[in-house]
């Protein structure tokens, strides 16, 4: 496979300062290396830069950075949609909010393919606000509303060409949910595992129905991996921390079930706040976590079946 990393040096999304390191702090923790050693090819492209902003504002006067996310989701979609042609886009993050312009661009590659694109929205949040819900103006809180085509971004975020159908998204390791997003998750055909779905029924059921689903429909398969995705016991780097998160093992499981389902074409890694690291180790795990994805195990055999 020839994996491309795409750094995006972007914390205008979050509330706290920080995730501009991401991508350095993934390539620190050794990121190309260790998928060099599985054999892949990989191109470092650097880390986008972000382009002059305009002065739009919202009515909702909570919105943050309005005039930075909209530059970022511009300039991603063209850069996803044009990497995704061919090879494997690895974007490094970098707040969520990276997502709607990515998820955006990739679906319209996925048109081009004449392939229906599926998500994996790895997180313990839905981040389905609008500009006009959010409360706290984040944007990292608003990616998937608008990649699936919700209204009230018409005007201010670039026109969406290629909604990606909400019955096309399925969520795991949900467990902050806020009441408009709930409400609005409800109504729409998102598939949402939560984290009791995860204890009553184990990472792996869940897991399998949506990849039974993804195979069947020749998709094209994205995964999004939020660092809170994780418990903060062992992914400490992230600003908005919420205990009852997946346990290593349930996070590694994941990838390894993605990487023998052969369906993943892009992967986003976003959240992870270096500065708020303990020597390094969520950067760490976020590199194991996708030699995972790419193919790392444990032996070089099939695990074997009882
Ligand atoms: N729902 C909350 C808000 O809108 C939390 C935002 C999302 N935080 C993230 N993304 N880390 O998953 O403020
Ligand atoms: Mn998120
Ligand atoms: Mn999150």
């Amino acid at each position: 496979m020839h994996c491309k990393l795409i750094g995006v040096p972007l914390q205008d999304g979050a509330s706290q300062l920080g995730c501009e390191m991401g991508p350095s702090a993934l390539r620190t923790a050794g990121l190309a290396g260790a998928l060099a050693d599985l054999g892949h090819q990989v191109s470092d492209l650097g880390n986008l830069a972000l382009p002059p902003v305009s002065d739009i504002t919202h009515p909702n006067t909570a919105v943050r950075r309005l005039p930075q996310i909209v530059a970022w989701v511009e300039l991603l979609t063209k850069i996803a949609h044009r990497e995704s042609a061919e090879g494997m886009p690895i974007f490094l993050g970098g707040d969520h909010a990276m997502s709607a312009g990515i998820v955006a661009g990739l679906a319209r590659t996925a048109s081009e393919k004449q392939r229906p694109l599926f998500v994996l929205w790895v997180d313990a949040h839905t981040d389905f606000h609008t500009l006009e819900t959010t409360g706290s103006g984040n944007l990292h809180g608003v990616p998937v509303a608008y990649f699936t085509g919700q209204p009230g971004f018409d005007g201010y975020f670039p026109p969406l060409t290629h909604p990606v159908d909400p019955a096309n998204v399925c969520m795991i390791g949900i467990r902050s949910v806020d009441p408009q997003e709930r409400s609005a998750i409800n109504k729409s055909d998102i598939t949402v595992h939560d984290m009791r779905a995860i204890d009553e029924h184990g990472v792996g059921a869940v897991l399998r129905s949506f990849i039974e689903k993804v195979e069947a429909a020749g998709g094209l398969l994205h995964v999004s991996l939020d660092v809170d995705f994780l418990d903060p016991s062992v992914a400490p780097a992230v600003g908005t921390t919420v205990p009852g998160g997946a346990t290593f093992r349930e996070a590694h499981l994941v990838m390894e079930m993605l990487h023998d389902s052969g369906l993943v074409t892009s992967l986003d890694l976003v959240e992870l706040n270096p500065f708020l690291d303990e020597r390094g180790r969520t950067a760490t795990l976020l590199v194991d976590l996708t030699a995972s994805l790419m193919g790392r195990t444990v032996l070089d055999r099939p695990t074997r079946r009882f």
